[in-house]
């Protein structure tokens, strides 16, 4: 299958294929601005780095690479539903699109220097258990400078369907406690942990025990200020009008198996997303594109 891939899609300078943990089938792109790793298992960015820098994205080094289960760490591609599923709790949270392979579709080498790869999912059986709707979903990843990902999810079927989704982006942060996030200021959110909307985030977003929010409004950069690293992670977003902030703190990291005890001293998650009420309804034949660029700045 590598050798396939290699043939098909390889480009020299810019991607080619090779087997990653648990013999899953990966994506290695290295060009003159960056490394990447994209896993056709849930389309997953598991590492980004522009060239000189240090890894942009956290991936748990407890994570779990199987067939069925979602990867921790790197970006997660939460769909067709964010959180736990709407009526069966025995689905499972967050969707499926992540716990399942997906397809090459297309590898472009960019004018500015950039790799491309887009991947792709459609439905089978096992989708069709768990969500009775016909779907494609496309997954575009850019490496450059900056890291691009367009999700964009089309209802190829007779019916309208409501999709939650989110990119659901962990970040790597020298220090949780010296970082923050601007670009909140004043939105409301849901507390996830208390269940209450809060109506106004005062300043900038900051972190000494577990959060968990899913802030509304319409998009504007989120920005990391990573104070001990010095650098700040810029996520700009379309399609998308509601951003979820989550750190797991103590008790969560040790009660999660994929998660280092004390993982959540160095991640943060800030996704932009298509949570809450922020969902979107797809006519047949339409389709909805959710967006994240990601750059970093000193
Ligand atoms: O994005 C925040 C969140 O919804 C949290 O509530 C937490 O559950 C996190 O996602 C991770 O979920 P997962 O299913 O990947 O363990």
């Amino acid at each position: 299958m590598i050798d396939r891939l290699n043939e098909q899609y390889g480009l020299h300078g810019h991607v080619h294929f090779a087997g990653g943990r648990g013999g899953m089938p990966r994506a290695l792109i290295a060009n003159d601005h960056a490394d990447a790793e994209v896993y056709l298992h849930g389309a997953h960015v598991t590492a980004f780095a522009p060239r000189g820098e240090a890894p942009v994205l956290w991936l748990s080094p407890d994570a779990v690479f199987t067939s069925g289960r979602a990867i921790r760490g790197g970006v997660p591609i939460v769909w067709p539903w964010f959180g736990p599923h709407g009526s069966d709790s025995t689905k499972p949270q967050h969707g499926f699109a992540r716990n399942l392979q997906w397809q090459v579709a297309a590898t472009r080498a960019c004018a500015d220097g950039s790799s491309e790869i887009t991947l792709e999912l459609t439905e089978n059986e096992h989708t069709l258990a768990l969500w009775p709707h016909p779907f494609r979903l496309e997954h575009t990843v850019r490496a450059g400078r900056g890291l691009s990902m367009v999700l964009t999810s089309h209802n190829t079927g007779d019916e309208p369907v409501s999709l939650g989704a989110a990119l659901h982006s962990y970040f790597s942060i020298a220090d949780i406690t010296q970082a923050r996030v601007e670009g909140l200021e004043e939105c409301t959110y849901l507390d996830q942990l208390t269940s209450r909307i809060v109506k106004r985030q005062p300043g900038p977003v900051t972190f000494d025990r577990e959060v968990d929010r899913i802030y509304f409004g319409a998009p504007r950069d989120r920005v990391i200020v990573d104070a001990t690293a010095g650098r700040a992670v810029h996520v700009a977003t379309t399609g998308s009008r509601s951003t979820v902030v989550w750190n797991p703190w103590v008790d969560k990291s040790r009660a999660m198996a994929d998660f280092p005890d004390e993982g959540y001293r160095n991640m943060l998650c800030v996704e932009p997303a298509n949570a809450g009420d922020d969902v979107r309804v797809l006519a047949p034949g339409e389709h909805h594109t959710l967006t994240a660029t990601i750059s970093i700045t000193p």
